[in-house]
């Protein structure tokens, strides 16, 4: 192809619109002008593309500018507390050590509220790709100093300049990192210019390479303008870094062991949660003996619309709607698929609105939460409002008819109404509906066998023998009742 008919265009490791951004501009970012954050998502994505790793790659959002980072990636995405980024790469990573875990941070992020974190990830030698964007302020909050921001430097808690007999040196993570023992590549680059831009975006991709052959622990300081918050333009603050950072900060790599280091090979651990009960004392020999009882769990033939369903199931805190998929994602767990199970707690836990995300797939499971549900079980009515309308065309919404008036409104998805919360109360406890509506979602579906999901229920909820037959009766009323209500539709 001739450079004058290169077609520029976004890698696919980007969101092609940004769908999950509010608001009307879709197509860009929510990045100031002239921020060093753009360019360096734009080398992670092109990474991530020539590596053919978008799929197996976990993004780890932070809090600071870049806490947006999941409106555009196309990966798997978490958003964590502030500093907490090393903690959760650690156990994306350690829990599928297939994937490939980025943790982008800024220096408030990492250097201040999270040095230890960094500190103890490093130090285990986590293989994660680390990319730590230094811009020597606070950004998002205002411009306040940073642990990285330089002596004399005015910020809006350092008026007059950071006087180091004060507020201490700049902390300089790269060679603090190099302390250690485990880490793998220690690199610092910048983006004051395009040469260093090239450079930076060779340290990326070392970086990224490094997790993807499983060689550890490796980071990229990445030295990167905020015009906003250093109060000048783009050029200006390329000029900056150039001048007043990089004498602070020497760029270069300061540790490549990628050659030497063998690929991490860590046993995963698998317990049943019921052994963790056990061991904690909260079941007995003899429920634990009542529980282990096993099936033989065969893979059933499923519609195709029902096969690997990515699930939300939302209602009031107290319904039960966390259990519901508890017990989804360990039975799908019991057939060998890959599972995966996301709480996410309203403002009370009791009354309250919960929901919860359950996947259940022949594939590895990349993102956990269920943005774009196949199956949505709404046990309330201001979650059906809220979650009928994600539901993707042709998917299938089971609804609590007992609390909701009204009907759903769309024309393309298939619709079970089960009266969820009555049969529980025919059956003398609100409390099981839960239960109901796991029996009404395996009738709906028969993605799992009755009998099957029965057996798992004295491991799921070990407890008293009248509660076990409560429940068990309970997944048996809501399957009947959806099954019954399909005949009779013929
Ligand atoms: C626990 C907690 N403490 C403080 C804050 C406020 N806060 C939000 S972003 C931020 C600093 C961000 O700076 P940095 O990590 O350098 O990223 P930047 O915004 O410059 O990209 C702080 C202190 C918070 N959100 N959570």
């Amino acid at each position: 192809m001739s450079k004058a008919s290169k077609v520029l265009r976004k890698p696919s490791s980007f969101m092609e619109i940004y769908k999950h951004k509010p608001g009307p501009e879709k197509d860009r970012t929510h990045y100031c002008p002239g921020c060093g954050h753009g360019i360096i998502h734009k080398l992670i994505a092109e990474a991530l593309e020539d590596m053919e790793i978008t799929e197996r790659t976990v993004m780890i959002s932070p809090v600071g500018c870049s806490v947006f980072l999941y409106y555009y990636f196309n990966t798997g995405n978490l958003q964590v507390a502030h500093g907490r980024a090393p903690a959760v790469a650690t156990a994306a990573s350690r829990a599928n050590p297939d994937s490939v875990v980025i943790s982008y941070q800024g220096d408030g992020d990492l250097a201040a509220i999270g040095g230890n974190n960094i500190l103890q990830a490093a130090n285990r030698g986590e293989n994660i790709a680390v990319v730590f964007v230094n811009n020597a302020i606070y950004g998002m909050t205002g411009g306040q100093m940073a642990p990285t921001t330089l002596p004399g430097q005015k910020t809006t808690t350092s008026p007059y300049g950071r006087n180091p007999a004060n507020e201490g040196y700049p902390l300089k993570m790269v060679e603090i990192l190099n302390c250690l023992d485990a880490p793998t590549y220690l690199a610092r680059t910048s983006l004051h210019d395009v040469p260093n831009m090239r450079k930076t975006r060779q340290a990326i991709r070392k970086a990224i390479q490094n997790v993807k052959d499983k060689k550890g622990f490796s980071l990229v300081e990445v030295l990167s303008m905020c015009p906003s918050q250093w109060r000048t333009d783009g050029p200006a603050a390329q000029k900056w870094i150039l001048e007043k950072m990089i004498p602070t900060f020497p760029l270069g790599v300061v540790r490549d062991l990628s050659d030497e280091r063998e690929p991490i090979a860590r046993p995963v651990p698998v317990m049943e949660p019921t052994e963790v009960k056990r061991l904690l004392g909260l079941i007995s020999d003899e429920e634990v003996a009542g529980a282990s009882a096993s099936r033989d769990f065969k893979r059933r033939e499923v519609a195709p619309q029902h096969a690997n369903p990515s699930i939300r199931v939302a209602g009031f805190g107290g319904q039960g709607v966390l259990s519901i998929g508890v017990a989804l994602a360990n039975v799908g767990m019991e057939y060998g698929y890959n599972v995966s199970w996301l709480p996410s707690y309203g403002p009370e836990m009791r009354g309250g609105t919960a929901n919860c995300s359950v996947k259940i797939q022949e594939a590895t499971v990349g993102a956990v939460e269920a943005t774009e549900p196949t199956v949505v079980i709404a046990m309330n009515r201001p979650s059906m409002e809220r979650f009928e309308k994600i539901l993707v065309p042709g998917g299938l919404l089971i609804y609590n008819s007992t609390l909701i008036e009204i009907e759903p409104t769309r024309g393309d998805i298939s619709v079970v109404a089960a009266p969820i919360t009555k049969l529980a109360d025919d059956l003398g406890n609100t409390k099981v509906q839960s239960m109901v509506a796991v029996g009404a979602y395996i009738g709906a579906t028969g993605l799992f066998d009755l009998e099957d999901v029965v057996s798992m229920l004295p491991r799921l909820f070990p407890g008293k023998k009248e509660l076990l037959d409560l429940n068990e009766r309970a997944v048996r009323a809501g399957y009947d009742h959806v099954v019954a209500a399909a005949r009779s539709r013929g």
